[in-house]
C-alpha cells in the first residue's frame, strides 16, 4: 500500500457519501466533504513548504476543520503533532523548539503572542479558528479538493505527542502509521465497531483518546460521530439519543451520573460506554450499572502504547479491572528491581509488547532506553497484577504522575517553579483525590527559615507558565516535607495525610 494508514481509515471512504460528522449547530459533513477539506489542507501545508517527515505544530481548537488538518498530515506524510489548548506560551515554545516543527498553527488570538517564538525556532506560522476560518483556511480553499497521496511505509512516523516526564522536561512520543492503524482495527473489531455506530464525541482531540482511540476507531469502521467542542452537559443529555455509543474519561460518567435527567429510558438504545484515561471507581461503575442497566466497559492505554488492555464486550465486564490485553499485545506484570516476570497474582510493574508500542521518545535515546527494553516491552510505570482469570487490574503507579480529569500532570514540572519563588526552601507537588476530577494538585510548601512567602503571588507566577489545569488547586505552607533514612520525601504519606482535603463523595 502506499500510505497504510491514509489508504485504511482515509482513502477507503473516498466519494462516499455516507455521514461522518455531526455538528453541534446541526450540520453534517459526509466522509466525501471531510476527505475533499482533508485534500485541500494537504495542498496548503505543502505550499507553506512542508515536507514527508516534517513536523506541525498544532495548538488550536477542536473543529472539523482540526480533524481534516489531523488527516492531511496524514495524506502528506507529515508528522502531526496536536498540542493541548490550555498550554502557555513558555509550554509551546518549549514543543516548537524540541519538535523542530516546520510550521506552527494556532487561533488567530493567539497569532501575535506566538509570531515570534516561532520565527525564533525557524517555523512559519499560519492560523486555523474554531470557526474552521483562518488564513490556512483561505489558502485552503483555494486549492485543488483532490492530493496525490503521499507514500509512506508501515513504520514512517505519523504523529508526535508530548508527554511530561518525571524530570519536567516533556517527551515526544514519536508513533508511527501502524501503531496507529493496528490499534484502531484491533479496538474497532474487540469493541464490534459498525458503519452503524455514532459516536458521541467530547473529548479534545489533542490526545491518544479522542484523537486516536475514537476517532481513528470511527474511521476504521465507517461510522459517525457527533462532534462536540467540548463536554457539556446538557448538550451531552441532548445529543444522547441520537448517540450509540460514547467514549469518555471517569469525570464523563460521574458528571453524568450527578444529573437526574441522566436515566435508563434515555440510555436503554445505547450500544457501548467506554471509559478510560484515568481510574474509573469501581463504585462508579456499581452506580452507572444501577442506573441504567449498562455496565461501563473500562480499557487501558497510554500515550507511548496506544490501548493495551480492555475489558470484552462480550464477557464479564469487571469493575476495578481494565480487562485484558488486545488481541496481538503481550502484557507481563515484572520485579521493578530485576525485571524477571512475577507469578500471577503478585504485584508489580506493567510491561507491554506489540504493534501498539511507539518508537521511542524523539531526540532523546537514554530516555527510550530507559523505559523501552531492547525486546520490545515497554515498562508503563503502572503497577498491576493479573487475578486468576486474567484480568488486569491496576493497583498504582510507579512514576510520580497525577491524573486529573484524564490529563497528566507531572509533580516535578510544579515543583521546580516553586520552589523558584522568592522565601521557599522547598516544595512537594501531591495529587489527592477529587470528587469530579478523579484527582487534583495540592501544593506543599516549606519556607525559607523567618520567610513567610505570599502564596497568592506564588499562584499568580505558577499561572503565567503552566496550563489552568496544571494549577494547584491550593498551595499549603509547611514546617518540612516527610523523608524517609534515604532523604526522599514520603509523598506516600503525605498524599495520606491530605487525602480529604477535597472531600471526595461517592458517586
Ligand atoms: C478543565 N480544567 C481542569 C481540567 N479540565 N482542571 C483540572 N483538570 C482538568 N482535567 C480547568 C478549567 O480550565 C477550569 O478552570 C476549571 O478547571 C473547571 O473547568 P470545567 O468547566 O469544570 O472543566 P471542563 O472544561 O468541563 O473540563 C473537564 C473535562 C476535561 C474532564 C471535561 O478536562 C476533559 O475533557 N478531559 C479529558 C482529557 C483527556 O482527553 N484525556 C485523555 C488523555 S490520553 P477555570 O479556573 O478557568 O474555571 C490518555 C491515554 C488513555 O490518557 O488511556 O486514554
Ligand atoms: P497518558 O500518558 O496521558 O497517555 O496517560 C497514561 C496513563 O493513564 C497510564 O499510564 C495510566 O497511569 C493511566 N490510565 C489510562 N487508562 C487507565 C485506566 N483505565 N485505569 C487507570 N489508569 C489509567
Amino acid at each position: 500500500m502506499a500510505n497504510p494508514l491514509y489508504d485504511t481509515l482515509l482513502g477507503v471512504h473516498q466519494g462516499s457519501d455516507a455521514s461522518f460528522l455531526h455538528l453541534q449547530d446541526g450540520t453534517t459533513w459526509s466522509y466525501d466533504d471531510f476527505l475533499r477539506k482533508v485534500a485541500q489542507f494537504a495542498h496548503a501545508i505543502t505550499a507553506e513548504g512542508v515536507v514527508a517527515g516534517d513536523r506541525i505544530a498544532a495548538q488550536i481548537e477542536k473543529s472539523p476543520e482540526a480533524l481534516a488538518l489531523y488527516g492531511a498530515c496524514v495524506q502528506a506524510g507529515v508528522v502531526f503533532l496536536p498540542l493541548n489548548t490550555g498550554y502557555t506560551v513558555d509550554e509551546l515554545s518549549y514543543f516548537i523548539e524540541n519538535s523542530g516543527a516546520k510550521l506552527v498553527l494556532c487561533d488567530a488570538a493567539n497569532l501575535d503572542e506566538l509570531t515570534p517564538v516561532a520565527a525564533k525556532y525557524g517555523a512559519r506560522i499560519a492560523t486555523l479558528n474554531s470557526d474552521g476560518s483562518g488564513t490556512l483556511s483561505d489558502a485552503a480553499g483555494a486549492m485543488s479538493d483532490q492530493f496525490d497521496t503521499v507514500e509512506r511505509r508501515a513504520d514512517d512516523l505519523a504523529a508526535f505527542l508530548y508527554t511530561s516526564g518525571t524530570t519536567g522536561r516533556s517527551k515526544g512520543a514519536m508513533l508511527t502509521q501502524n501503531n496507529l492503524l493496528s490499534n484502531a482495527q484491533t479496538l474497532a473489531e474487540y469493541w464490534q465497531f459498525t458503519s452503524d455506530d455514532v459516536l458521541l464525541h467530547a473529548l479534545p482531540i489533542f490526545h491518544t483518546h479522542g484523537l486516536f482511540v475514537a476517532t481513528n476507531v470511527v474511521l476504521a469502521s465507517g461510522g459517525a460521530m457527533i462532534f462536540l467542542p467540548k463536554f457539556n452537559l446538557d448538550v451531552m443529555i441532548d445529543r444522547l439519543p441520537q448517540a450509540t455509543t460514547l467514549m469518555g474519561v471517569p469525570t464523563f460518567y460521574t458528571r453524568l451520573l450527578g444529573d437526574e435527567r441522566f436515566t435508563r429510558d434515555l440510555t436503554k438504545h445505547m450500544r457501548l460506554f467506554v471509559s478510560g484515561s484515568a481510574p474509573l471507581l469501581a463504585e462508579t461503575h456499581v452506580a452507572f450499572e444501577a442506573r441504567t442497566g449498562h455496565r461501563i466497559l473500562e480499557r487501558y492505554g497510554m500515550t507511548e502504547t496506544n490501548m493495551n488492555t480492555s475489558n470484552p464486550y462480550d464477557g464479564e465486564r469487571r469493575a476495578g479491572t481494565v480487562g485484558f490485553p488486545l488481541p496481538g499485545i503481550e502484557l507481563k506484570i515484572t520485579d521493578p528491581a530485576t525485571g524477571e516476570t512475577l507469578p500471577q497474582g503478585e504485584i508489580g510493574q506493567i510491561e507491554v509488547r506489540g504493534p501498539n508500542v511507539f518508537k521511542g521518545y524523539w531526540q532523546m535515546p537514554e530516555k527510550t532506553a530507559e523505559e523501552l527494553r531492547a525486546d520490545g516491552f515497554f515498562i508503563t510505570g503502572d503497577l498491576g497484577q493479573i487475578d486468576a482469570d486474567g484480568y488486569v487490574q491496576i493497583v498504582g503507579r510507579d512514576k510520580d504522575l497525577i491524573i486529573s480529569g484524564g490529563y497528566n500532570i507531572y509533580p516535578k514540572e510544579i515543583e521546580l517553579i516553586l520552589d523558584d519563588q522568592p522565601g521557599v526552601l522547598e516544595s512537594a507537588v501531591i495529587g489527592v483525590p477529587h470528587p469530579d476530577f478523579g484527582e487534583t494538585v495540592l501544593g506543599l510548601i516549606v519556607p525559607q527559615k523567618g520567610a513567610t512567602p505570599d502564596l497568592d503571588a506564588i499562584a499568580a507566577q505558577a499561572s503565567t507558565s503552566l496550563a489552568r489545569f496544571k494549577h494547584p488547586r491550593k498551595l499549603l505552607l509547611i514546617d518540612e516535607l516527610p523523608r524517609n533514612t534515604m532523604g526522599k520525601v514520603q509523598k506516600n504519606v503525605l498524599r495520606q495525610t491530605y487525602a480529604d482535603m477535597f472531600q471526595v463523595t461517592s458517586a
